[in-house]
């Protein structure tokens, strides 16, 4: 990884890891969080601060960078994004969805404290992700940017975005499962969030509707190319994503067209989103290392 990515990306994971509590405690005093008889703080807590990689927030930024857009006006509508999808996890392990027992290499969340308090952490980080974005509206964000964030970030969570997706992922059966079918399956339950990500960064820089839609397509590849790595990451050793769940296998790529197949795909999939990126030129050099980066990784 050049020096360039590697420095934006742990500057993006330190101010995020730094912001999520505060943004979480929002109001709250600290004998208020610490509460033994309010269990749901501690379970909040655990969902958005157990070590993930931010990748995320990384592409809020990146995509912002490439706008001009600073870090005052990135890192909580960043923050935003990863509240989203630390709520999507904690719901996806419940035993009533993929039946996880581990995640980020340590217990699940209802395994710790409840699959009712896990519902209603997964509840309250969701809600406080449009706070967070009305906040920002009120302050570093111009009140138009914001609503317009908040409507994106409802769209990729929504009928169009993860629920949707989370789904048809688990109503869908080996029968059913066409490549369409499991493209739109990723495309939602995956896909949707970064493509949100990326245009969160792109509406804080102010980019026009081409550049705007430049960057949505970078972001729908780089996506599915995301989840078919993490499910070919899993069949090979499930160790590698941390997370180790009971449910029957779930409709994929890996399933449909094997191990090479998927893994082709994956490459032609980044090789669409850095194409995407053609109208940028040399500017978008990280964006591009970032997809190449994704594609590779190994945990
Ligand atoms: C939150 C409104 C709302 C709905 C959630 C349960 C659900 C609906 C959706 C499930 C979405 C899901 C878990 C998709 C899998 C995406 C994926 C590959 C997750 C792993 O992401 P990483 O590797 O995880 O970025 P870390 O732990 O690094 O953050």
């Amino acid at each position: 990884m050049s020096q360039a990515l590697q420095e934006t990306l742990s500057r993006v994971r330190s101010a995020v890891d730094s912001r999520l509590p505060k943004l979480l405690a929002h109001g709250l005093s600290a004998g208020l969080l610490e509460d033994p008889r309010d269990p749901l703080p501690a379970a909040a807590r655990e969902a958005l601060l157990s070590p993930g990689k931010r990748v995320r927030p990384g592409l809020v930024f990146l995509a912002g960078e490439l706008f001009g857009a600073g870090e005052d006006r990135l890192l909580d509508p960043a923050c935003a994004v990863e509240m989203i999808h630390a709520a999507s996890l904690a719901l996806d392990d419940l035993p009533s969805m993929d039946d996880a027992t581990t995640r980020r290499g340590r217990p699940a969340l209802h395994a710790v404290h409840g699959e009712d308090l896990a519902i209603l952490a997964a509840m309250t980080l969701v809600v406080r992700a449009f706070g967070v974005l009305a906040e920002a509206g009120l302050s570093t964000v111009r009140p138009a940017a914001a609503l317009d964030l908040v409507s994106r970030l409802a769209d990729a969570s929504g009928l169009q975005g993860l629920s949707s997706g989370q789904a048809l992922d688990l109503r869908t059966g080996d029968a059913d499962a066409s490549f369409d079918r499991l493209e739109t399956i990723h495309a939602r339950k995956t896909g949707a969030l970064f493509v949100a990500a990326a245009e969160f960064g792109a509406v804080l820089g102010g980019a026009r509707a081409r550049e705007l839609a430049a960057v949505r397509s970078y972001a729908k590849n780089v996506g599915l190319a995301f989840q078919i790595v993490d499910d070919l990451l899993e069949k090979e050793d499930p160790s590698r994503t941390g997370k180790q769940a009971r449910r029957a296998p779930a409709p994929t790529f890996v399933r449909h067209v094997g191990e090479e197949g998927a893994r082709r795909l994956v490459g032609e999939l980044t090789l669409h989103a850095v194409e995407a990126l053609e109208p940028f030129g040399a500017r978008a050099a990280l964006l591009r290392e970032f997809a190449s980066l994704l594609r590779d990784r190994s945990a």
